[in-house]
């Protein structure tokens, strides 16, 4: 047997603007936690939030993120979102257009990297308030890039815009 990976907590936002959007939330959650690879530690709130960017007229967006601890290198984590993204009928057309799911790696431990496939943290995740507050709905004490997501959220343009639904499911 080969010696085990290390396990690694990453934090993942999960996107929806069409379709059956909690439904596609819920069940992106369960695909994306399913392999022994992935264990779910905490998911967010699912809250309700207005497109920001891409073209106009889209429908409003349900956004949550989940904290795991995986096994996967930060490559494989990002295929495994994409084949989840994938078995939830997203085409990548638009950029930034409608979609039944986007799954982003926002942050993969305090690894930083920027390459043509993967760019970790999040280089957008800072500004934004539909991945900072449901964050810190979920981790208070989150940091990124040394300042508290909290602090981040507050500051950031779309949080007025942001309602919050429904907690995280039951899980017992
Ligand atoms: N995702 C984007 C661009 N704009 N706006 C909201 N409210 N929620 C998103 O998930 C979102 C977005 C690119 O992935
Ligand atoms: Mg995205
Ligand atoms: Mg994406």
């Amino acid at each position: 047997m080969s010696a085990s990976a290390p396990l690694v907590r990453a934090v993942l936002a999960l996107g929806s603007n069409l379709g059956e959007r909690e439904d596609t939330l819920s069940s992106a959650v369960a695909e994306l936690t399913a392999p022994d690879s992935v264990r779910l530690l905490r998911s967010s709130p699912v809250v309700a939030t207005k497109p920001v960017g891409g073209p106009g007229g889209q429908p409003d967006f349900l956004n949550m993120v989940i904290e795991v601890e995986t096994s996967l290198d930060p490559y494989a984590l990002l295929a495994h979102c994409h084949s989840v993204e994938h078995s939830h009928q997203r085409v990548r057309e638009v950029r930034w257009g409608a979609r039944t799911l986007d799954v982003d790696i926002i942050t993969y431990g305090d690894l930083v990297n920027d390459d043509e496939t993967l760019t970790v943290p999040h280089p957008r995740a800072a500004q934004r308030a539909f991945v900072l507050h449901p964050w810190r709905l979920m981790d208070p004490a989150a940091t990124l890039g040394g300042v508290a997501v909290a602090e981040l959220a507050e500051q950031a343009a779309d949080m007025a815009d942001i309602r919050e639904l429904a907690g995280p499911p039951e899980t017992d």
